[in-house]
């Protein structure tokens, strides 16, 4: 159990190391939607689940302006969504619009109790089939990355509250399958990155997790969307630091007896 505390403690310092890189794991929470929506509740009488999209099984329908939200009141991510002290989080959630449409005005959000702003992720118009990113709580500039949101393939979203630049978030997306603008399948895109400046609120805890149109609380959705596999990591409480570092003391006291 030792060993496995010490690689988890190495595992967390090469993350920091390597903070350029999306964030991949560990979650806190996940939800694949195999079997229903797992506590996820629509907007509105268009979403709903589907048993296989996309050619994956269990999805939720999130069509235009509506959305399904998660509150994370009584759950292990209540007062974690956040960037206060040293906290962070990091969302993200696979998207699938299809063929014949574009990811316009749906995608992804982190919300505040009240007026539901706070930081998400969206496809942008069909005139330049990009992506946009905000958090509408604190830092007020939309940014856009235009180009390369490919069509009839799951794509994944994020955003990234404090974990790759403490202080700062970013928001970004995969090329699943690469696209006609050449970038290369797999591949991570930015609409927000570091080098943007983009500030984290200095005392905002967020609520809720949305997912589909209308989400940023400004568009209005116009994707027939379809949301797979969310996955929310949140920074290891203080306690469980704690542990690791006892753990860790107490390796290096074992090691040190065997000599
Ligand atoms: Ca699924």
């Amino acid at each position: 159990m030792k060993l496995v505390a010490l690689l988890t403690l190495l595992g967390l310092c090469v993350g920091a190391a390597y903070a350029q890189s999306p964030y991949g794991g560990p979650w806190t929470m996940e939800w694949n939607f195999d079997s229903d929506m797992e506590g996820w509740v629509g907007s509105g009488g268009s979403v709903g689940w589907v048993g296989s999209v996309g050619g994956r099984s269990g999805a939720i329908y999130a069509p235009e302006a509506q959305y399904a939200r998660f509150d994370t009141l009584g759950t292990i991510l209540q007062n974690k969504l956040t960037d206060v002290g040293s906290d962070w989080f990091v969302v993200q959630c696979d998207v699938y619009v299809g063929n014949d449409m574009f990811l316009q005005g749906s995608g992804i959000s982190v919300a505040r109790e009240g007026d539901y702003k706070g930081p998400w992720c969206t496809g942008t118009a069909a005139s330049n089939q990009g992506m946009a990113g905000n958090d509408k709580s604190w830092y007020n500039t939309t940014r856009n990355k235009s180009w390369g949101l490919a069509v009839g393939q799951w794509t994944t979203l994020q955003i990234d509250y404090g974990y790759s630049r403490p202080g700062y978030f970013t928001v970004g997306y995969t090329a699943c399958e690469g696209n006609a603008a050449g970038w290369t399948a797999g591949s991570w895109q930015w609409a927000i990155a570091d080098g943007h400046n983009a500030e984290t609120h200095p005392s905002q805890i967020f609520r809720w997790l949305q997912i589909g149109g209308g989400v940023s609380g400004a568009q209005t959705g116009l994707a027939q969307a379809y949301f797979d596999n969310v996955r929310v990591a949140v920074a290891p409480e203080p306690g469980s630091l704690f542990a690791l570092g006892t753990g860790l003391i107490g390796l290096l006291g074992g090691v040190r007896r065997k000599k």
